[in-house]
């Protein structure tokens, strides 16, 4: 397939022909066999139908896609990823959930910190989409600050006894297993473990009347006197940086998929404006509406270029966290300015579920404060540049 898109400044070219194909076939699958019921799901609020999806993607490679073969996935590169969550999140933000929890959340640390037991009972089956895993990181009262978590673990003989809340996890209400974090209570440190449904103390819940992401699910995980045997904890995960090197995996995804909603809202504005008509000529031919169109289009080509870049960083092992940071914070600027531009170039049709701008704007809301709010981005690269945290203060009440 011919790929139509956005490309101003001929990005393709650095594209290798095993990434173009990678984007052709998830195009042509998603365009074919995903996209109609995205509406119908989000004006709905029923989450699309990961059980039936998820093998199909598996399929396509869509799941896991840097994780080598060796343990049943698709072995490609960091680039792929992100070319990947692009084409998903042009469809809807919540596609691009489910793969980037899958691959950066649930599958990478598996991958990172787990025994070699756990990366072959797990990973093949997550890779074919047979299994579907959440992330449990935040609670109702730990946000941005996840260093400060309450969610305990004890050691009980073989086993660990888990105790603590797990709010705002996609898909956790139908997760078959979940990867959840939580202090040891004996040595203070965070600890990774993975959590197998149907567990006794083990709850899965939706949360429901959402504004935003209504393609997909969300929900909340209690665990109450929770036990997992010793053999379910990562090994390798000690302290909270194991936590934070995954959020750097499903960041660098969503850098790539907030290009994708961008490249919609662009293209579904232009072609609305060339053919919609006021004062008896097409409103592309004014003025005012060229310069949103050309902001929009000079943003994205910004933002693609960062993500480009970056893959090729994440693929020699180079990218830093405060580099996927920047790339994030700028590209889900980007996405919500160009969200909103289109909406508003497609006077009242833009409102309509018809048009994907407004289903792009709220989703975007989501994005725009998981995996590190804009504010928490922006501490993080002004640390970087300064040496300075500003993320923590003393006052007193
Ligand atoms: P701090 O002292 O900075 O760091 C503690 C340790 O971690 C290391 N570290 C990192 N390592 C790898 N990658 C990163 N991005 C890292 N950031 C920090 C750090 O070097 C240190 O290591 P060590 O060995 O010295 O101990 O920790 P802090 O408590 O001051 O927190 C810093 C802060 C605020 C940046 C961090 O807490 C943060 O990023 N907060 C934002 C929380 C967040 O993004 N939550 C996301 C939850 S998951 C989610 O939203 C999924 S949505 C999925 C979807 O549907 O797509
Ligand atoms: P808060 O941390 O309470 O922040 C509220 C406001 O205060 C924000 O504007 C923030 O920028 C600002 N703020 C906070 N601290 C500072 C500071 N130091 N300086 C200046 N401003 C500050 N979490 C998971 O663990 N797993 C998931 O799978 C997951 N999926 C999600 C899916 C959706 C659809 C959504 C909406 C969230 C999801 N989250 C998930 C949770 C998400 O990561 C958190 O919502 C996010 O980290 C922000 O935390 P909070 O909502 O508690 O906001």
């Amino acid at each position: 397939m011919v790929f139509r898109g956005v490309d101003f400044y001929n990005i393709d070219e650095l594209l290798t022909d095993e990434e173009r194909l990678v984007r052709s076939a998830v195009r042509e699958f998603l365009e074919k066999e995903v996209k109609d019921a995205v509406v119908e799901a989000w004006h709905k609020e029923e989450s699309l139908d990961f059980r039936e999806l998820g093998p199909k993607f598996g399929e396509l490679g869509m799941l896991g896609a840097f994780i080598p073969e060796e343990y049943g996935c698709p072995g490609m590169n960091y680039t792929t990823f992100g070319i990947i969550c692009q084409e998903v999140e042009r469809v809807d933000s919540a596609l691009r959930s489910f793969v980037a929890v899958t691959s950066g959340l649930v599958m990478y640390p598996i991958w990172k910190y787990g025994s070699e037991e756990q990366k072959r009972k797990y990973l093949p089956r997550l890779a074919k989409g047979e299994m579907i895993g959440c992330f449990g990181l935040t609670e109702p009262n730990h946000g941005s600050d996840p260093g400060s978590m309450t969610t305990t673990a004890r050691r009980d003989g073989d086993e660990w006894v888990l105790n603590g809340t797990k709010t705002w996890i996609t898909e956790a209400d139908i997760a078959d297993i979940a990867v959840v974090w939580a202090r040891d209570v004996d040595d203070g440190k965070i600890k990774g473990f993975i959590v197998e449904r149907g567990v006794k103390g083990f709850q899965q819940n939706a949360i429901t009347k959402k504004g935003s992401m209504r393609a997909g699910g969300v929900g909340e995980i209690g665990l109450i006197n929770c036990r997992v045997p010793e053999e379910n904890r990562l090994p390798e995960a000690l302290g909270l940086r194991a936590p934070l090197s995954c959020l750097d995996q499903a960041r660098y995804g969503i850098s790539w998929g907030a290009i994708g909603a961008a490249m919609d809202c662009y293209e579904t504005a232009l072609n609305y404006t060339k053919e919609r008509k006021q004062f008896g000529v097409p409103i592309a031919s004014y003025q005012l509406v060229q310069e949103k169109l050309v902001n929009m289009l000079i943003r994205i080509t910004k933002g693609q270029l960062l993500s480009w870049r970056l893959g090729r960083l994440m693929d020699k092992g180079k990218a830093t966290p405060e580099q996927v940071s920047l790339a994030k914070k700028n590209n889900l600027r980007v996405a919500r300015y160009c969200a909103r531009t289109a909406r508003e170039l497609l006077g009242a049709n833009g409102i309509s579920l018809d048009y994907s701008p407004i289903r792009h704007m709220t989703n975007i809301e989501s994005v725009y404060t998981y995996e590190g709010t804009d504010d928490i981005h922006t501490l993080i690269l002004g640390r970087a540049i300064t040496g300075f945290q500003a993320f923590r203060r003393e006052l007193k009440l």
